[in-house]
C-alpha cells in the first residue's frame, strides 16, 4: 500500500449536491440503490475529468447517467474505484449494488450486531456501501429510504426526520428520512432493528423543542437515565459556553454490541457503542458512569464541532477531534470535580501519549502523509490535540477565544476547512502572533524542558532558566523551538503563599502566564520578598515533560502549600517517583529495600489532616502507575519497577494502617446511589484505603473487602472489592467471588467484560493460563470489540509483569490473537498490536522476543492497517 501525503491534496473534482438511496435489507445480500445529483466543481474546470468514485466490497449491478444505462466500455471497475470516463458538467448519475453486512467482520459500512443493521462510515466506511466520492470536503444533503422486514426490524433508522413510512407486500415495510443539512458522508447512518426507545425532550435557547431518543434493546431500558440526563446537560452547557444550538427537531442515539470505537457523531443520529452508553448502579462504577457522561456530551458536541463545520481532509482529523476533546473536557470538569478531572486527564495522558509520541508510531497532531486512516484516531489527534487548543484558550484568555469560535462557526459553517482556518479565527479577533505556534500541529514528539532557578537574597530575585528541546522522532530529525505557555507561581518557604512576581518591570500577579518562545530563555523575577519554590507548569499549561531539581523538602512543601491543586497533586507524584527511583535501583542490584520516611510523613499528613476535596485526596493517594513509572526509565524494568511499587504501597500500608482504616471507616455508607460528585469522591477515598490495606492482606481489611463485596451495594464498590480479593494471594479468597459474580452475571455482556478484566490484571504468575482458559469462554467472542479490548487489551496493556514475561509467551499469545484479527477485523488488530511495537524501551532479551513476534506478523498477507504498523515498528 502506498502513502497519501497532505501536500497532494486537490479540490474534488465533482460535488455532490443531493444523495438519494434506498436500501433494501437482507442479511446476505442487502440491495443499495443510489442517485446522486452531481456536478463540476466550479474550480476544477480541466478538460474531460473522468468521474472516479470509491466502492469497495461492492457488486455493481447498475450504472447509469441521467437515466441511461452505460455499457461496458463507458466505465471501469476495480477493487477501489468505479470510474466513469466521460460525464456532462451536471447530471445524475444511478447505481445499484449488492452487499452482504452479515459477513462483514470488519464493522466498517454496514453490518449486522446481534440480527441489527447499523453501520458506521467514518472515517472511509461508506465507500463499503456505496459507489461515492467518499472524502470529507464533498458535502450534499440526503434522503434515505430503508426497506426491512416489518416482524424482525421493525424500527428503520437514518439521518435527520422522518417524512414517510409505509406497509409492503412480503410483509416489508419502508420508512424514508430526510437530512436538510449538507454533510459528507462519513457522517451517514442507518439502523435497523428490534428496538425500543426512551423519549424526552428539550427546549433550545431559541424556544424550539426538540425531541430526545434513547434506542436500546429491550433489556436495558432501564440503563439509558444517565446518558439521557447527560445529554441534556451536554445540550444546555453548549448553549450557555458556546452558544451552540442544536439544529434537528430530532435527535437519536442507537446502542450497539459490535462497535469499533465508543461513538459516532452520525448527524441526527449518533451511535453508541453500548459499553459507552448505557449504566446501572448494580452493573456500571463511578469511572464508567463518568465516562458515559463524557462520550455523549462528545459526540453531541460534534454537531458544531465536525458536523456543521467538518474538515477538508483526513489530515485536519484533529480540527474537530482535538477541539471535541477540549470541549467535553471543560464540560466534564464544570460537571464534576474540575481539579480531579485535569489529574485524571493528565495522568492518563503523560503515561498513555507521551508514550506514542516516543514510539515508533510518533506523528504530529496533523500528520503529512499516512497509510490507512483509521489508524489515526491515536491520542495525538485526539488528546495533544485538545492541549494543543488548551493552549490557544490560555495564550488568548477564555473570551477572546470564545470571540474566535463564534468567528469560526459562523465564517465555516456548512464547509469542510483546515486547521489554518481555525487558528485563523484565533488570530483575527486577539492579533496575536501564533506563527510560532503552528509548530505544535506539524511537529511530533514531546517537548523535554529542562528549568533551573536560583534566589538571589542580596538583589531579592528569583531567577528562572528554562530549555527546552524536542527530540527527533522517526520522520522528524530537525525540531524547531515551540512557543510554550508556562503558567507559575513563587510559593514563599516562609508564608506558603503565592508570590507577587514582577517581570521586566510588569506586575504579573500571583499566578501568571510566561510564554517560552527560545531554546534557552531567563526569567529574573524581581522584588521577590523570601525564598521562594517555584510552582511550575501550573494546570499542565502545556503538553510537555518539565524536569526541575526539586529535593524533597521542596516536594513535601508544595504538596501542603501549592495553591494550584494540581501541582499538588503532581509534587506528590514526584516525590513518590524519587521513593521509586531508589527502590527499583535497590532492587535491580540486589540491595535491600528501605523506605523512604518522607514520603511516609507526608502520605500520613494527609490522611489526618482535614482535606476539604476528597476526590483530589484520593487521586494524591495513589501512586504513579506502572505504566508512568515506565515511561520514566531509560530501559523498562518490569520487574524492578512492579517490586518497587509493591514495597512502596506495603510499606506505607503497614506505617498508617490505622490511618488507612479510620479513612475507610469514615468513608462507608449506604445512602442509595448516585454518580453524583460527593458520593463519588467518598466512594474512591474508601476503596483506595483499602487497597492499601489488602495489599498487606490485613485480617481485618479482608473481612472488610468481604462484606463490601457481598453487600452488593453498587458495582463501584463490588469492582473494588472483587478486583482486591482476585488479585490477593488467596485463592480461597478469589475462585469464590469470582465463581459467584460470574454466574451472577452470565447474562449481562457489559459486565462479563468487567469480569474478563478483573481476572487477566492478577498479578499472579498464572494469569496467562488463565487469560488462554477465558478465551474459550462462551461469553468471549475474537469478533466482538469490547470483548477483544477487554480480555486482550487489559492484559497486554495492564498486566505489565506478566505480559512482559521473559519466556515471550505473553508477546506470543498477542501476536496470535493480531494475526486472527488481521483477517476479521483490522482496525481492531492494528490498535491491539501497539504494547508489541513498543520493543525498544525494554532489555535485550525482550527487544528480541518482541521483534520476533512483529515478524511473524509481517509474514502474514497483511490489511493496509496491520501493514502500516508493523512496518513502522520493524523500521
Ligand atoms: N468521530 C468518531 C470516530 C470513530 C471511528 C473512527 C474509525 C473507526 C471507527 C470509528 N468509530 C467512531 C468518534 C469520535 O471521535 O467521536
Ligand atoms: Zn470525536
Amino acid at each position: 500500500p502506498q502513502p497519501i501525503h497532505l501536500h497532494d491534496y486537490q479540490l474534488p473534482a465533482y460535488r455532490v449536491t443531493h444523495t438519494e438511496l434506498k436500501f433494501d435489507l437482507s442479511p446476505s445480500a442487502t440491495r443499495v440503490v443510489a442517485r446522486l445529483h452531481l456536478e463540476r466543481h466550479s474550480e476544477r474546470q480541466e478538460d474531460n475529468l473522468p468521474l472516479v468514485l470509491n466502492g469497495e466490497h461492492l457488486k455493481l449491478l447498475r450504472v447509469a447517467i441521467d437515466g441511461q444505462e452505460l455499457g461496458a466500455g463507458e466505465y471501469s471497475v476495480d477493487a477501489e474505484t468505479l470510474t466513469i470516463f466521460e460525464v456532462p458538467q451536471r447530471f445524475l448519475l444511478d447505481t445499484e449494488v449488492e452487499i452482504a453486512p452479515e459477513s462483514n467482520t470488519a464493522l466498517e459500512g454496514l453490518y449486522l450486531s446481534n440480527g441489527m443493521f447499523c453501520t458506521q462510515c467514518e472515517a472511509e466506511g461508506f465507500r463499503r456501501i456505496t459507489y461515492y466520492p467518499d472524502r470529507p470536503d464533498v458535502m450534499a444533503t440526503f434522503s434515505t429510504t430503508v426497506i426491512g422486514d416489518a416482524a424482525s426490524l421493525p424500527v428503520l433508522l437514518s439521518n435527520g426526520n422522518p417524512v414517510e413510512r409505509g406497509e409492503l407486500p412480503n410483509g416489508r415495510h419502508f420508512v424514508t428520512w430526510e437530512d436538510p443539512f449538507p454533510k459528507p458522508c462519513y457522517l451517514f447512518a442507518l439502523v435497523a432493528g428490534d428496538l425500543e426507545k426512551v423519549e424526552d425532550r428539550f427546549t433550545t435557547m431559541s424556544g424550539r423543542d426538540v425531541t430526545l431518543q434513547i434506542w436500546v434493546e429491550k433489556e436495558n431500558l432501564d440503563k439509558t437515565d444517565h446518558a439521557m440526563a447527560s445529554l441534556k446537560r451536554a445540550m444546555k452547557w453548549d448553549e450557555d459556553t458556546y452558544g451552540r444550538e442544536y439544529d434537528l427537531d430530532l435527535f437519536m442515539i442507537v446502542a450497539v454490541n459490535d462497535f469499533n470505537m465508543g461513538a459516532m457523531e452520525n448527524k441526527g443520529l449518533n451511535i453508541f457503542n453500548s459499553a459507552a452508553v448505557l449504566t446501572h448502579p448494580l452493573t456500571a462504577t463511578d469511572a464508567a458512569f463518568q465516562r458515559v457522561e463524557g462520550i455523549v456530551a462528545h459526540e453531541y458536541f460534534h454537531n458544531w464541532s465536525g458536523n456543521r463545520v467538518t474538515c477538508r481532509d483526513w489530515f485536519q482529523l484533529s480540527l474537530k477531534e482535538g477541539f471535541t476533546v477540549f470541549r467535553d473536557q471543560s464540560f466534564s470538569a464544570d460537571t464534576n470535580s474540575a481539579p480531579v478531572k485535569r489529574i485524571e486527564d493528565v495522568s492518563f495522558f503523560r503515561t498513555a501519549q507521551f508514550a506514542e509520541d516516543a514510539g515508533p508510531t510518533a506523528h504530529p497532531v496533523r500528520p503529512d502523509h499516512y497509510i490507512e486512516i483509521s489508524n489515526f484516531y491515536t491520542l495525538t489527534i485526539y488528546e495533544k490535540g485538545a492541549e494543543v487548543v488548551r493552549m490557544l484558550r490560555n495564550l488568548l484568555g477564555w473570551e477572546a477565544f470564545r470571540k474566535g469560535t463564534d468567528l469560526y462557526f459562523s465564517r465555516f459553517d456548512g464547509q469542510a476547512v483546515t486547521i489554518e482556518d481555525f487558528v485563523g479565527c484565533m488570530h483575527e479577533v486577539s492579533g496575536q502572533d501564533l506563527s510560532q505556534f503552528m509548530s505544535w500541529y506539524s511537529q511530533a514528539g514531546t517537548p523535554e524542558i529542562d528549568a533551573n532557578g536560583h534566589y538571589d537574597y542580596a538583589k531579592s530575585e528569583y531567577h528562572l532558566t528554562l530549555r527546552q528541546r524536542t527530540p527527533a522522532t522517526p520522520d522528524q530529525h530537525e525540531k524547531l523551538p515551540l512557543h510554550i505557555p508556562i503558567r507559575l507561581g513563587l510559593v514563599g518557604t516562609k508564608s506558603g503563599d503565592d508570590l507577587e512576581m514582577t517581570l521586566d518591570g510588569e506586575t504579573l500577579g500571583k499566578d501568571a502566564v510566561i510564554h517560552l518562545r527560545e531554546e534557552e530563555q531567563n526569567f529574573v523575577f524581581t522584588g521577590i520578598a523570601e525564598a521562594p519554590v517555584p510552582s511550575l507548569l501550573r494546570g499542565f499549561s502545556a503538553p510537555v515533560k518539565l524536569r526541575f531539581p526539586y529535593g524533597r523538602e521542596d516536594l513535601a512543601f508544595l504538596l501542603q502549600h501549592d495553591s494550584d491543586g494540581f501541582n499538588r497533586w503532581d509534587a506528590g507524584q514526584r516525590l513518590a517517583m524519587l521513593a521509586l527511583d531508589d527502590l527499583i535501583a535497590a532492587h535491580r542490584n540486589g540491595v535491600e529495600k528501605v523506605m523512604d520516611v518522607r514520603v511516609v510523613d507526608a502520605f500520613r499528613t494527609l490522611l489526618t489532616a482535614k482535606v476539604d476535596d476528597k476526590a483530589v485526596l484520593a487521586e494524591m493517594l495513589t501512586l504513579p502507575s506502572e505504566a508512568y513509572i515506565a515511561e520514566q526509565q531509560p530501559v523498562v524494568d518490569v520487574d524492578a519497577i512492579h517490586a518497587a511499587r509493591t514495597f512502596v504501597k506495603q510499606s506505607l500500608a503497614v506505617a498508617l494502617r490505622d490511618e488507612f482504616m479510620a479513612v475507610y471507616g469514615d468513608h462507608q455508607s449506604d445512602v442509595s446511589y448516585a454518580p453524583e460528585p460527593g458520593q463519588i469522591a467518598d466512594r474512591a477515598l474508601k476503596n483506595v484505603a483499602l487497597s492499601y490495606l489488602m495489599s498487606i492482606e490485613d485480617e481485618e481489611a479482608v473481612a472488610l473487602t468481604q462484606q463490601q463485596f457481598e453487600a452488593d451495594h453498587n458495582m463501584t464498590d463490588v469492582r473494588a472489592a472483587l478486583t482486591l480479593l482476585t488479585h490477593s494471594s488467596r485463592s480461597d479468597l478469589a475462585d469464590p467471588a469470582l465463581k459467584a459474580f460470574g454466574e451472577k452475571w452470565a447474562h449481562d455482556s457489559l459486565v462479563m467484560d468487567q469480569w474478563f478484566s478483573i481476572q487477566v490484571t492478577r498479578p499472579q504468575p498464572d494469569v496467562l493460563e488463565r487469560l488462554k482458559f477465558l478465551m474459550q469462554h462462551p461469553a468471549f467472542s475474537l469478533k466482538n470489540p469490547n470483548k477483544v479490548r477487554a480480555l486482550i487489551g487489559t492484559f497486554a496493556s495492564q498486566n505489565r509483569v506478566n505480559f512482559h514475561r521473559i519466556d515471550g509467551e505473553g508477546y506470543q499469545l498477542l501476536a496470535d490473537v493480531v494475526i486472527e484479527l488481521n483477517k476479521l477485523n483490522p482496525e481492531i488488530a492494528a490498535r491491539i498490536i501497539t504494547p508489541l511495537t513498543r520493543w525498544q524501551r525494554f532489555d535485550e532479551t525482550r527487544q528480541a522476543l518482541m521483534k520476533a513476534e512483529l515478524e511473524r506478523i509481517r509474514a502474514e498477507e497483511l490489511s493496509p492497517n496491520v501493514y502500516e504498523v508493523v512496518e513502522k515498528a520493524l523500521a
